[in-house]
């Protein structure tokens, strides 16, 4: 493992970039957001770590910087100030509580990408495995421990340069008082609440990225539905009454699973089967 500095550890390639975009305009600041350390080994399939101290979003950096990025980078931020969900919504990770990275990762098919989103879930429930907690998954993008949420997916691919930032929020060492001050749409939890005790974030980060390096090869070598096979085992909606909101407003049905694409499965009150890329669920007790 070879640790490096700011600006000294950057490829010649890389300063070549920064000199290139001053030149057209781009401002020092611009060139200044660059990791604090890049960490040689600690990346997905051996690849680079590239650590800040604190960044406003790394989905935000990496797709920024997918230029100067590689396969398998991993981009983590002690402390994010300005995560973002799914439509413009916030992850919030008070201090330094949360884990929140993002990886970036090759492809050649675009049909992948739906999948990539379920692989980093799992990875995130086997990594909750490892600390004894068990987890189930929520449809699209969440993973919940005893119903709570405990950590965030988000996906954001760049089809054009074949490159998918997968971002992951894990709620680690965040205390009660922290989950009821934030007053979240949906319950929420942290593996301090659920364990007891803190936990040390490195630890858990190379946990996470070895448990996401093997789901991502399994998801290229084995395809799609061996993924989706898995997340379904984990499905925290399975059999339940739902209502799905969408932009074409709220529907109501019963939960049927995933297809082989990802797509949400809902059965209506008239037996047929509508699909849904994206929108939010939640489950709803019947009322007779
Ligand atoms: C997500 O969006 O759950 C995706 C979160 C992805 C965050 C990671 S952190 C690293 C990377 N960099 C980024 O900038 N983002 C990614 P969504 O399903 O839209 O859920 C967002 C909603 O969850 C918010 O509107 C809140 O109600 C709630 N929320 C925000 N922070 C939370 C937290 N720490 N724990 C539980 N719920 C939270």
């Amino acid at each position: 493992m070879e640790v490096t500095s700011k600006f000294s550890s950057y490829s010649k390639f890389a300063k070549v970039q920064f000199v290139k975009r001053i030149r057209n305009g781009g401002s020092l600041k611009e060139v200044k957001n660059m990791p604090d350390k890049i960490i040689k080994g600690e990346g997905l399939w051996n690849g680079r770590l590239l650590k800040f101290n604190t960044l406003e979003s790394t989905n935000v950096w990496a797709v920024q910087h997918i230029d100067f990025c590689q396969n398998g980078d991993v981009i983590w931020a002690v402390r994010q100030t300005m995560g973002k969900g799914r439509l413009s919504r916030v992850w919030l990770s008070p201090d330094d509580k949360g884990l929140t990275l993002s990886v970036v990762v090759e492809f050649k098919n675009n049909r992948i990408i739906p999948a990539v989103n379920f692989a980093a879930a799992l990875a995130v429930n086997k990594t909750l495995k490892m600390f004894s907690l068990k987890g189930s998954l929520k449809w699209p993008n969440d993973v919940l421990v005893r119903g709570r949420k405990i950590a965030g997916i988000l996906s954001e691919a760049k089809p054009e340069r074949n490159f998918v930032v997968v971002g992951i929020g894990l709620n680690v060492n965040m205390k009660k008082s922290d989950i009821e001050s934030a007053n979240f749409s949906f319950p929420a939890t942290s593996m301090l609440i659920e364990i007891g005790r803190p936990l040390e974030m490195d630890i858990l980060r190379k946990v996470l990225v070895s448990s996401l390096e093997k789901n991502i090869d399994s998801l290229f070598i084995h395809g799609t539905k061996v993924v989706i096979d898995s997340w379904e085992k984990y499905d925290w909606l399975s059999g339940s009454l739902i209502e799905i909101d969408t932009p074409a407003g709220v529907i109501k049905g019963t939960y049927n699973g995933m297809d082989e694409q990802g797509r949400l499965r809902l059965i209506d009150k008239n037996g047929c089967e509508n699909l849904f890329w994206s929108g939010d669920v939640k489950k709803v007790v019947a009322v007779d």
